[in-house]
């Protein structure tokens, strides 16, 4: 098997962890101020270096410093910054056509990555896509193409679920800060109701999945009607809500009650998806067949490209004409994610992600006999979380989340933090990262823990 820095596009970047200012270095503290200057406030920052080039395991910023890389964009880069593949299908296509609108002109890269969805989600039964830009865009169509098919309105969300930033997918989502504090007024016709959320069952993980199985379809059941239902949308890992794995057992039994009044059951594998928990799809996990499902980020290498694939019969739902945009499956990010697929099934990428399970937890799970502040550790694949806390209890610790995180990042580890808590510390390596830099990764973990 080739070497990551092979694996990469571009010239060869050393897969290695590399300090060599304070961080953030100078050069970044320059861009920051310029940053700071020219753009929104409202866009964040989780690590205040600016980067130079990526691939394989690691990001080297602006001042000649390497990062191990634990974040991949957010769940994006699963084969690798600038994959070979990735790489050598867009940059032909860019030199071809960049652009025609795929309602004005279709393209045959479109419709190659609408064949290769139907043959890679879930379901033997016929499917189609649509493709669109982001992940949030995905969600608002899957909602459209739902509601048309069933001629309803209401739309049942979970506890701590995250769905994007857009005005629908705003009320879709469950936390108010930042993603919808003062954003408002939200789309109506949006029902939450809880998730099997194991670590934080009141009468305990045991019961979990049965007692939140039963809450959620009595709320829906008395409170919306299942009759006016049109879709439960849920992502099958909860990825900004925390990394919660609802329950097993949870799932299987919404989607039961969904199939039973023929109301749409969406998985939303945006950040789960594309071999991140071991394979291809989250929801595979529990044999969960969703009748449509989203797709985003890992799909195209870090292109923007994003998808809702589904029976045939839903997918059609909406009129001609009813679905679309100017730039949705744009042909150089359809080329890239042929690449990105390609690059998944050659290197069985959905084993690499079992693989890094394999090294990661017993180390996480080893720290967390050490440390008390970490509660729970849960995941799977190369999805994986640790959750913080105040030590004898489970209130959540957001303080020493960020600490934690700042520690990490200061010895050159890019870790990312999420939960609605703020508490949890998730990883999400790309899955081609070097067995090495993984261990090293979780050593600076582990020296920042010690150092708290
Ligand atoms: N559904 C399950 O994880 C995006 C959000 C980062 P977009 N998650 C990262 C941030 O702070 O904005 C996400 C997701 C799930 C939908 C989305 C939305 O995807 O491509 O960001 O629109």
């Amino acid at each position: 098997m080739s070497t990551m820095t092979e694996m990469s596009g571009g010239p060869a970047l050393p897969q290695e962890r590399r300090v060599v200012t304070s961080i953030p270095g100078p050069k970044s503290q320059e861009l920051m101020a310029r940053k700071q200057a020219a753009v929104a406030d409202g866009i964040g920052t989780v690590m205040p270096v600016f980067a130079k080039r990526a691939g394989g395991g690691v990001l080297e910023d602006v001042d000649g410093n390497s990062f191990i890389d634990f974040g991949s964009g957010i769940a994006v880069t699963g084969v690798g910054n600038s994959a070979e593949a990735v790489v050598r299908r867009a940059t032909a296509q860019l030199a071809d056509f960049t652009h025609t609108c795929v309602m004005v002109t279709p393209y045959e890269p479109y419709v190659e990555v609408c064949e290769e969805l139907a043959r890679l989600t879930p379901g033997d039964y016929s499917k189609k896509s649509a493709l669109f830009n982001s992940g949030a865009e995905a969600v608002e169509n899957a909602v459209k193409i739902a509601r048309t098919y069933t001629r309803r309105q209401a739309i049942v969300v979970f506890d701590h679920g995250y769905h994007g930033r857009t005005n629908l997918t705003m009320a879709l989502t469950s936390k108010n800060m930042p993603y919808k504090h003062g954003f408002g007024p939200f789309a109506p016709e949006i029902y939450r109701v809880p998730v099997a959320y194991p670590y934080r069952w009141l009468t305990g993980a045991e019961n979990c999945a049965e007692e939140a199985a039963a809450q959620a379809i009595d709320q829906i059941s008395k409170q919306v009607g299942a009759e006016n239902v049109a879709a439960i949308l849920i992502e099958p890992v909860l990825g900004e809500g925390g990394f919660i794995e609802p329950a097993k057992g949870f799932l299987p039994r919404i989607a039961q009650f969904a199939k039973d009044n023929g109301i749409v059951f969406v998985a939303d594998e945006i950040q789960s998806g594309f071999c991140r928990t071991g394979q291809w799809f989250a929801c595979e996990d529990e044999g969960i067949v969703p009748d449509l499902i989203t797709t985003a980020k890992g799909i195209a290498g870090g292109m923007p490209l994003a998808a809702v694939t589904g029976r045939a019969e839903i997918m059609d739902a909406a009129h001609v004409g009813g679905l679309g945009g100017t730039y949705g499956g744009n042909p150089v990010a359809c080329a890239a994610a042929l690449g990105a697929i390609e690059t998944m099934r050659e290197l069985d990428l959905a084993s690499r992600a079992k693989r890094i399970e394999e090294v990661m937890k017993p180390r996480l799970r080893k720290l967390a006999d050490q440390y008390d502040v970490i509660g729970d550790v849960r995941g799977r694949g190369a999805m994986l979380a640790i959750e913080l806390v105040k030590p004898g209890g489970k209130e959540p610790d957001p303080q020493v989340t960020a600490a934690l995180a700042k520690a990490c990042h200061q010895d050159g580890l890019l870790v990312l933090t999420t939960g609605t808590y703020g508490n949890v510390m998730r990883f999400l390596p790309p899955l081609v990262i070097d067995e090495n830099l993984l261990n090293e990764g979780l050593d600076v973990l582990e020296g920042a823990l010690a150092g708290l």
